[in-house]
């Protein structure tokens, strides 16, 4: 029998439903959620969480109108399927196929694009303005978590719209997670809203005891002023909303579209900020998501039966970080790590066990979390930031104005920089080279291999200023761990191999790239000179000037966007050092990158060895023609 799935093609679809049936479908989705990221990975958990939530809005409002938000868009996954896309649940995140976050460009469902969390109440609420000022019609709804409502700009964007008093829905999904359990004193206080049946009580409720207060309920109205202010705080439920100028309800269970559905119809006619808070369960439907939220938040693919994920065998950088703050914590009493919501992906869970006392997790908060750590060291401790580069955006301000200008020892661990794949361009980190470099007083280095960033995070600390360490997401290089770290002499690039016919400086990434691509060369008989950067900041000059003394072509490989990235300071320093060496820059192109996997990405934007094999000859084919005896060339390592 076909489902009832099968049926829904819009919101109309849903209309005609009963509400008995739109449990079938919840039903119905939840299973074609799991299966779709058991194959494709993705954020399972948040979605199997919203999903009567996502029915109940599309019951209520119709999205080819009314604008609904997705905040950090990872749970949009639902709200795709009910938008027409169900039958492309099998590309989620694939390259090509459906993006795992909203997107303007794939649907006129998804009215803003998200993916950076704590952007929707900023983003709805400019759309109430535009429609009051354009004399439109129609609803908007921010739909946040109670984990993105840590960042600092729900807030600001709370404090905002309850002063502009225009017809705008937030809903609070409030499932007590972020991707690991929520943190902060709002966390707090929403936990006072769900349990504590005396910040649950109605209005109504409330009056009612008191009229039967002895003495005072009949005169209650005269009894107002102070002490109706006093009992209005002690009791009625989301006042802390109420005061910011929205109307709070709830809460209100998000599993129970007998509760849902009258709420959102009543939210829709209201008047002015309505906030509704509405309690759901991360993982709700599948058991090893209910049990373990944090695994299934984001999760590769995984065995459906028994909730298994595929090990990856070569241990990723993430994990060799987290490691080697473990180890060094033993022996530096002055450490201290930080994290904006990220333990796990940045690998600090182990530390965080180790030395609770000495691990911060501000929520996602990146801004908060550099200056926080702008005045650790300030004081005298030794915090490292561990933030992805995405994110770390965020906070540029901060580490320009609060860590750089007073030169303060902030170690950043950057994760995930580069491309990260199937999360696509709002979470690529292709910026960090070109937005770090230009800050004064800043050491910025890359590693090409594991022990380089162990031997990267060991200089660090030697350094007394503030360091930034970016590195890729997933594993290594798969190269044997020394046991023994090196300092790495400050702006020193390392020359790994010498040849004639042209020279290669690489960072990151880039270095084993760069690595293929001079085996490529001396298969057709080019001799290669290949250079690990390791610092982008400062840069090698002297290293820069030798290269351009004695080579007439240079290539600079990095995974970083190459606007303004490693390349460009390399040829800002041959430009200041009057050197006129031709070269060819291979970076991330101007323009944002899609989702997909890494290697494809690279393979399309012609930054695989191949290609870029193929840019070199083609830049000067000459080359092909100095075919030179193999056994003539001058290998030799340094
Ligand atoms: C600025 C920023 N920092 C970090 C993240 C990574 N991140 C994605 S989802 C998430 C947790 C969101 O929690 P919540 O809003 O409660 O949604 P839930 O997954 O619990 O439904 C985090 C930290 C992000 N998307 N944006």
């Amino acid at each position: 029998m076909p489902g009832i799935l099968e049926r829904v093609k819009c919101s109309e679809d849903l209309k005609k439903l009963t509400i008995k049936e739109m449990n079938v479908l919840a039903a119905e989705i939840r299973e074609l959620l799991i299966t779709s990221v058991s194959r494709c990975g993705g954020h399972l958990a948040p979605n199997l969480g919203v999903v009567e939530l996502s029915i109940a809005l599309h019951y209520v409002f119709n999205t080819a109108q009314d604008r609904v938000i997705w905040d950090v868009g990872h749970q949009s996954y639902v709200h795709k399927i009910l938008t027409g896309r169900k039958d492309l649940m099998s590309t989620l995140r694939q390259y090509g196929g459906l993006s795992g976050f909203p997107k303007s460009e794939e649907s006129i469902h998804d009215a803003f694009n998200t993916g950076h969390s704590s952007t929707s109440i900023s983003a709805a609420l400019g759309m109430a303005v535009a429609r009051d000022l354009q004399e439109e019609d129609y609803s908007v709804v921010a739909v946040i978590g109670d984990g993105a409502l840590t960042g600092g700009m729900a807030f600001e964007a709370l404090n905002h719209a309850g002063i502009e008093g225009r017809d705008l829905i937030v809903v609070l999904n409030d499932n007590e997670m972020s991707i690991s359990k929520n943190v902060g004193a709002m966390s707090g206080y929403l936990n006072r809203l769900r349990t504590d049946p005396s910040y649950s009580r109605t209005k109504e409720e409330i009056e009612h005891h008191l009229m039967r207060i002895p003495g005072i309920g009949p005169n209650i109205a005269r009894a107002a002023g102070k002490f109706k202010d006093l009992i209005k705080y002690l009791m009625v439920p989301g006042i802390w909303f109420e005061e910011l100028g929205f109307t709070y309800i709830g809460p209100v269970n998000g599993h129970d579209l007998d509760e849902l559905l009258p709420v959102l119809k009543n939210a829709r006619r209201m008047k002015g900020p309505i906030f509704i808070h509405v309690i759901t369960e991360k993982g709700r439907g599948y058991e090893p998501a209910r049990q373990d939220p944090g695994t299934f938040h984001g999760v590769g693919p995984f065995d459906i039966s028994t909730g298994k994920t595929f090990k990856k065998a070569i241990k990723t950088y993430t994990e060799i970080f987290g490691e080697y703050m473990v180890e060094r914590a033993r022996t530096d009493s002055k450490l201290v790590t930080i994290t904006a919501a990220m333990a796990n992906g940045t690998g600090l869970s182990e530390f965080a066990c180790c030395y609770p006392e000495r691990f911060f997790d501000t929520g996602i908060c990146e801004q908060h979390a550099v200056t926080l750590a702008a005045g650790m060291a300030k004081a005298g401790l030794r915090p490292v930031v561990a933030i992805y580069s995405t994110f770390l955006q965020r906070a540029y301000d901060q580490i320009i104005h609060d860590v750089a200008l007073q030169r303060l020892p902030v170690i950043f661990a950057i994760d995930r920089a580069g491309l990260v794949g199937e999360d696509g361009p709002t979470h690529h980190g292709v910026f960090d080279l070109a937005y770090l470099r230009s800050i004064p007083e800043l050491t910025l280095m890359a590693p090409s291999n594991e022990n380089e960033l162990l031997d990267m995070l060991h200089t660090a600390f030697t350094i007394n200023g503030p360091v930034a360490i970016r590195y890729p997401r997933g594993a290594g290089e798969g190269v044997e761990i020394s046991r023994t770290r090196q300092l790495l002499p400050v702006g020193e690039a390392h020359l790994m191999k010498k040849g004639q016919d042209l020279a290669i400086m690489a960072i990151g990434r880039g270095v084993s790239i760069a690595c293929q691509v001079a085996r490529l060369l001396e298969q057709k008989g080019i001799s290669t000179l290949l250079v690990d950067a390791r610092f982008v900041k400062p840069l090698d000059i002297s290293m820069i000037t030798d290269i351009g003394a004695k080579y007439q072509r240079l290539v600079t490989i990095e995974d970083n966007c190459i606007k303004g990235g490693f390349g460009s300071a390399v040829l800002e320093a041959l430009a200041e050092t009057k050197q006129q060496l031709d070269v060819l820059r291979i970076g991330i192109p101007d323009e944002f990158i899609e989702h997909g996997k890494v290697e494809l990405l690279f393979n399309y934007l012609d930054m695989d060895e191949v290609s870029i094999v193929e840019s070199i000859i083609n830049k000067w084919p000459e080359l092909l023609s100095y075919s030179r005896e193999l056994g003539l060339l001058n290998f030799g390592q340094n």
